[in-house]
This record gives structure tokens, sequence and C-alpha cells, in this order.
């Protein structure tokens, strides 16, 4: 298929290269020059990227990025054409998305968002996991692309819901990483050894897949960005935006997000999340370590 790949970020370079290797014609355009993608073309505007395209890609940061990239100047808007497909994998506000489908079906363009999980490692191997909204006859239409890209696809509804979905497993991601960090530093501080900790909480009932993913980064005290601190905060900031919208209360997210407001002042907001934990250190007054790590 004939596909523009907007924003090479750490999710979006990975994935743009399995399109390439899978045999699509793929043009790639990133805000910041200098990044491209071996046997992709890279257009200078995303509406030059845009053009001609059956599908639009789009990758990056947030809401206001989203928008500007379909919108703003030498965006997505000006080649239009009617059939072409906008695909979105950034996580952003479910109601902007609703919003943004309205405007491009004006024009025969078809909305699908597609937020996926699997970090970095899964955007790298194609194992991504993709949450997706829209419509069901446009969303089989994109297999030969999504198949490129992860492994696993679930239907969450029409346009929006995707992204609602998203919102919804990082809130969980967030809170189960807390707990696993609190538990450290507390052991930490009672003099437990946080080897000794991890593998008993792997062998009980506690263990989770995102301690079983993170664990062995915070033993070696690696908190490089798999996905980082300040992504994860405006995921928070979202969800916690969305609950305000549907107006319920999520108060554990609310702690949360003090936490990483806190990290973020304290420097940490392009490290990875799971240096929430380096602030619960400075709390405590522990370094937490493992003996046999
Ligand atoms: P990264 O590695 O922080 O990459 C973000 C990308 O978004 C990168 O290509 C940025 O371009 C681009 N970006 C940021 N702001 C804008 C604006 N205003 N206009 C156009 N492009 C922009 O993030 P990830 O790849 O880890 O994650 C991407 C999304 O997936 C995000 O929503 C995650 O929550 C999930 P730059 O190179 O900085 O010019």
């Amino acid at each position: 298929m004939r596909v523009a790949y907007l924003g090479l970020g750490i999710m979006g370079r990975p994935m743009a290269a399995n399109l390439v290797k899978a045999g699509h014609q793929v043009t790639v355009w990133n805000r910041t020059p200098g990044k491209d993608v071996e046997g992709a073309t890279s257009a200078p505007s995303p509406a030059e990227a845009a053009r001609g395209a059956e599908v639009v890609w789009i990758c990056v940061s947030d809401t206001a990025a989203v928008e500007s990239v379909l919108f703003g100047p030498e965006g997505v808007e000006a080649s239009l054409t009617p059939g072409m497909i906008i695909v979105d994998s950034s996580t952003i506000a479910p109601s902007a998305t609703r919003s943004f489908a309205e405007r491009v079906r004006a024009h025969g363009v078809e909305y699908v968002d597609a937020p996926m999980t699997g970090s970095k490692v899964g955007a790298e191997n194609a194992t991504l996991i993709f949450m997706l909204g829209g419509d069901e006859a446009v969303i089989e239409n994109l297999q030969p692309l999504l198949t490129a890209m992860g492994k696993k696809f679930f239907r969450m509804g029409e346009t929006g819901k995707g992204h609602a979905a998203k919102l919804a497993m990082n809130l969980q991601i967030a809170l189960i990483y807390e707990g696993f960090a609190e538990g450290l530093a507390l052991a930490t501080k009672l003099g437990v050894d946080a080897a000794a900790l991890v593998a008993l909480v792997e062998a009980t009932m506690v263990r989770s897949g995102v301690v079983e993913y993170k664990a062995p980064f915070v033993l070696r005290r690696d908190f490089s960005p798999n996905f980082p601190l300040r992504l994860m905060h405006k995921d928070i900031r979202l969800a916690l935006a969305a609950a305000k919208e549907a107006r319920i209360k999520l108060p554990a997210l609310e702690t949360v997000e003090e936490v990483y407001e806190m990290a973020t002042e304290d420097g940490h907001g392009n490290l990875d999340y799971a240096a929430t934990l380096i602030l619960l250190e400075k709390w405590a007054g522990v370094e937490v370590k493992g003996a046999s790590a």
C-alpha cells in the first residue's frame, strides 16, 4: 500500500521501518528534519507526504501535535482525497479524536484511532498490540499494515474508543508500577534486598506483566526511556481529563499524577516512567539495589 508515515519518534520510526520491510511504499515526515527510514522517501511536510497516499499513519506526541499535523500549516488537510484513511497511533484525547474524525469525514476521508502498547521493543520487533476505534470495514482494509507492525488487534468500537481504551490501560500500568516502586522503597528502607523482593513478587499472585518487564531495568538502575515519564504523565492527565468530562473520580490516579509532577520538577521527565522510583528513594533516603542483581 502507499503509506505516509508522520512522526519518527521512539515508536514511529521502527513502525515505519517495519512497513518498508513488509514491502509497502512508504513516505515519511518528521517535524525535526534529519530523521529518516531506510527504504522510505522523506517528504518536507505532512501535506507533501500525504499527497497520493492511500493511508496516512500518524504517531506524534500529543493532541496538539496531531491537530497541527492534520490541520496546521502544510498539514495533511491540504492533501485529503476521498477514500483516504487516516490512522492515529499517538495517545491523545478521545474527544479530540472524534472531532478530528468529523472534520476529515467531511472530505470523504476515513479515520481510525489505533493506539498501541508494547513499548520500543514491540515497535522494533513488530509485536505491538493495537486497540482500534473505527469502522469495521475500514479496519479490515488496514490489515496488511497492522500485521506488518503488530501481533494482536483489539477492536474497541467506533472512532475514539481505541484512545479511550488506551487511557484505561495506561492508568493501570501507571498504578501497578507505582505500587511496585512504593513496595521497593519500603522494603529497602526496612532492610529487605530488592532482588529478593522481586523474586517473591514473581512467585506470588502479586506478579504482573508490568513488574516482569520493569524489574530487570530497575534492579540494574537503567532508567533510559522505553516509555518516557513525560509521555506517561501526559496519558495520566488525559485520563483525568476524560474522567472529568465523564464526571467520575479517579482518586489513586490523582495522587500518582502529583508524583509525576514532582518527578518532572526533579528533572526526570525524559527518563523512563520507572524513574518515579528515584523520587520515592529521595523521600525515603534510600537507594533501591538488589544484592544479587
Ligand atoms: P517520542 O519519541 O517523544 O516522539 C514524538 C514524535 O512526535 C516525534 O517525531 C516528534 O517530532 C513529534 N512531535 C512532537 N510534537 C510535535 C508537533 N507539535 N508537531 C509535529 N510533530 C511533533 O514519542 P514516542 O514515539 O515514544 O510516542 C509517540 C506517541 O505514541 C505518543 O502519543 C505516545 O504516548 C504513544 P520531533 O522529532 O520532536 O520534531
